[in-house]
């Protein structure tokens, strides 16, 4: 059985972007992959990154698993669960942070842009998440990790570091692969076409939430900014800001991007944004009520207890593979 692995942090409310950049492919996926284990978790741990409020971050914990499931991840085929509900993964962390050198952690792209935002002081973790999430990865063995654009160069740092784990300690990992979506892979931001969508933007007006009111989400769409002419063609270099449009249009309508083309030839933006609303807001609106369903219901626990403990089976024995492989504790 092949394993996949992936995670999103409850840093705050799920955009557009998760969904179609990490979220969509793992319920794609788990249809297709008959012969794959999947593990899907919610990265609260990696969350702390940044300061956090208590309340606030439980309820967002509480939140993204009713999103998982309402999007349509299925419990019978998924293991879902909170991550620091699996202790081996902070056991691990500590391990890839004396494996990984600070160099190779100051390089991440995601690092560097967090350091810039960051005013009230850098934690030490904002530099060292890395390793944690090598660890995440490499505690399963896992073959496959789907995620979006954005995470790629943590993939890359993830898979150096199990070759040279491997290679000081004897094979104990398996070198994961990362998978990108064709499009999606980086949703921008509605507001400014050259940043990415992200959970964490000071101006909401350029995020979709996938909980927003839907009203909220047509105007979104209605006032995303679009570039100079008025052609609706997909040039990500000249038109960024359409070709955003065209990419999720394209998404959640599954037509291809040149039929899209074809359809719009002769309209203008204002009409291609009214019906792309249209067709957003109807997608997301019955993800909406089976969320409303799922938060209120006694499943969600259920279905992070069982998630939580076939996780802890794996990580364990991994755990104990890797101290001993290291010398650590008394295991002989
Ligand atoms: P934060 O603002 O807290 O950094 P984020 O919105 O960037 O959060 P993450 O939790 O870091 O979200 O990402 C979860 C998953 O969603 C990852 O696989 C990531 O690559 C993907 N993702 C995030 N933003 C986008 C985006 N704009 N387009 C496509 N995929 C995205
Ligand atoms: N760092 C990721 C979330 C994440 C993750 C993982 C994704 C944490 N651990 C392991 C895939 C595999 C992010 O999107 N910020």
């Amino acid at each position: 059985m092949k394993r996949l692995v992936s995670g999103i942090q409850p840093s705050g409310s799920i955009t557009l972007g998760n969904y179609l950049g990490a979220i969509k492919q793992f319920i794609a996926l788990q249809e297709e992959l008959t012969d794959t284990e999947f593990f899907i978790f919610i990265a609260d741990l990696h969350a702390i990154t940044v300061t956090q409020d208590k309340t606030q971050l439980r309820k967002s914990i509480r939140s993204l698993a009713a999103i998982y499931l309402a999007c349509g991840l299925d419990p019978e085929k998924v293991n879902l669960f909170v991550q620091s509900e699996v202790i081996e993964h902070n056991q691990l962390g500590y391990i890839m942070e004396s494996t990984v050198y600070v160099p190779e952690l100051e390089r991440m792209t995601q690092y560097k842009d967090k350091k810039l935002k960051q005013q009230a002081g850098i934690k030490s973790n904002l530099l060292t998440y890395p390793a944690l999430m090598a660890a995440d990865i490499l505690l399963y063995d896992a073959d496959i990790v789907p995620v979006g654009e954005d995470q790629k160069q943590h993939l890359e740092l993830t898979r150096d570091l199990a070759i040279r784990f491997n290679s000081q300690h004897g094979d104990t990992f398996k070198v994961p692969e990362p998978l990108t979506p064709k499009i999606g892979g980086k949703i921008m931001s509605l507001q400014d076409p050259h940043k990415k969508m992200s959970k964490s933007d000071e101006n909401p007006k350029g995020v979709i939430f996938l909980l927003d009111d839907l009203n909220v989400i047509k105007n979104k769409i209605k006032s995303a900014v679009t570039d100079s002419d008025t052609r609706i063609v997909y040039d990500v270099e000249n038109k960024p800001g359409i070709s955003n449009l065209l990419s999720i249009y394209s998404i959640i309508t599954g037509q291809s991007i040149s039929e899209i083309e074809k359809t719009y030839a002769n309209s203008n933006y204002a009409e291609f944004k009214a019906n792309l609303a249209e067709k957003l807001v109807e997608y997301i609106r019955p993800i909406q009520e089976r969320y409303q369903t799922l938060l209120a219901s006694p499943e969600l626990d259920l279905v992070l207890d069982k998630g939580r403990d076939n996780a802890r089976h794996i990580a364990y024995r991994k755990i104990q593979k890797v101290y001993k492989r290291l010398g650590l504790g008394r295991i002989k």
